[in-house]
């Protein structure tokens, strides 16, 4: 355990020898062997590392109309800066974005498809939309792209969301037999599929906070919807297993590096409980647990502490904290007991600033040298995201991707971040970003 705030933040900005000084807590518990080859210092990652780009459905496709997040757009009293509309048109557009991911040399595509074109009222089925996502995977391999098909992205059909959504637990197998059936069609085409994308998420920003539909703010409540998608994610998982063997299927969830400040301990234990444990525990069995880090969290004793001076804020509205990645691969790793390979499923900022990206994806990408070094087992780096999206409530402003959109011609404009980012997966090494002074 860390004594102090500052030794903390002072092992973590030596990023390159990151491990040396990381708290016992965050080791491994079962040891492993390191990645032959991989230290901190060489700056290569291990042979047949997996790099990558996502998306989701309704931030990049358009016209998603049927779900819980349209209604909510539309919907009076919320927060949301302004509507999805048209996004980048990728559902006509797809094909340009796949050239973009193949063309900066990534093996891998990590993109959703959305339940209420597929089911879009209980218990109709549209193999059109279905067909769709099919030519998708055919295209990516094609182009030698491993396809990470997610079959849950916080959308939610109307339908469901129409008869209690996450809070009823028969969602739960409502959403297993739309995986089961999906699976059944898609699983000779999909190298891996990612359950429930973020379901601490869901439950916390939909339930506790009130900022996603159904924008409810109950304790309880959210407690349950954890259960709901707990369940869900299992059930999940052996429906996807018996209609496709041989997919490998997981989790993806959103980390934080939960910070204690000054008797913060209890207070950031409840947390990770809550945000995150309760989802690790259930990844018990699965092929992979895809690990989405975005930032850190403060928390002192009466609760979330806002950003400390000195640290930039994104707009976003949390700080800059590349090291993240790092000290959640590490947690996962132990939480879990070694027990699931890890996958980096998403990690990026949302900056105009395209210099500040690459800085950013450099020390992060660091922070995995040094996970690897020790032996914890992450099997590849997902960038979020190809494109500048949709980014929920907070609409269009912040700006994660690799190319920008044209808002009304949807042309696409790679960004330097995009070539350097193709090196780097290139080469399987740490290049440095250019310098842009
Ligand atoms: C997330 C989401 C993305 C966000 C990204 C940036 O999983 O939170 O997968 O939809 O756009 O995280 O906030």
């Amino acid at each position: 355990m860390f004594t102090s705030m500052g030794s903390m933040s002072r092992s973590l900005t030596r990023s390159s020898r990151a491990s040396v000084g990381t708290p016992e807590r965050y080791r491994p518990r079962s040891v492993r062997l390191g990645f032959p080859g991989v230290t901190s210092e060489t700056d290569a990652f291990p042979a047949g590392f997996e790099w990558g780009t996502a998306t989701a459905a309704h931030q990049i496709e358009g016209g998603n109309w049927n779900n819980d997040w349209w209604a909510w757009e539309h919907a009076p009293d919320t927060p949301c800066a302004e509507p999805s509309g048209d996004a980048c048109d990728s559902w006509q557009r797809w094909e340009d974005d796949h050239a973009l991911v193949s063309d900066l040399g990534l093996g891998g595509y990590r993109f959703s498809v959305e339940w209420s074109r597929i089911e879009p009222e209980e218990g109709e089925w549209s193999h059109a939309a279905v067909a769709h996502y099919r030519r998708q995977c055919e295209a990516l391999r094609a182009r030698g792209v491993e396809p990470t098909v997610t079959f849950h992205h916080f959308t939610t059909p109307r339908w469901v969301a129409a008869q209690g959504g996450w809070e009823d637990p028969a969602t739960a197998d409502r959403f297993a037999a739309f995986c089961g059936r999906l699976a059944g069609s898609l699983g000779d085409v999909i190298g891996r599929a990612c359950t429930i994308n973020e379901p601490n998420i869901v439950a916390t920003m939909g339930w506790l906070l009130g900022l996603f539909p159904p924008g409810k703010s109950d304790r309880d409540l959210r407690l349950r919807v954890n259960d709901v998608f707990v369940d869900a994610h299992r059930k999940a998982v052996d429906a996807i297993r018996a209609a496709a063997p041989g997919v490998p299927v997981g989790l993806s969830l959103s980390m934080t590096e939960y910070q204690a400040v000054d008797g913060g301990e209890e207070r950031r234990a409840r947390m990770e409980r809550a945000m995150e444990d309760v989802f690790l525990d259930a990844t018990d069995g699965d092929d992979f647990l895809g690990v989405q880090v975005y930032t850190r969290q403060r928390l002192g004793p009466d609760g979330l502490l806002g950003p400390e001076a000195g640290v930039p804020v994104l707009p976003m509205g949390y700080e800059y904290w590349p090291q993240a990645l790092e000290a959640c691969l590490r947690r996962a790793w132990s939480v879990t007991a070694g027990r699931v390979p890890l996958l980096v499923t998403e990690n990026g900022i949302g900056t105009d600033d395209d210099a500040q990206r690459m800085a950013y994806v450099e020390t992060a990408l660091r922070g995995v040298l040094g996970c690897l070094a020790d032996g914890v087992d992450v099997r590849g780096y997902t960038y979020w995201s190809l494109l500048d999206n949709f980014e929920w409530a907070l609409g269009y402003r912040p700006r994660f991707g690799l190319a920008a959109v044209d808002r009304q011609t949807f042309a696409r404009t790679p960004k330097p971040s995009a070539a350097w980012f193709g090196s780097v997966a290139r080469s399987n090494r740490l290049v440095p970003p250019p310098s842009t002074s």
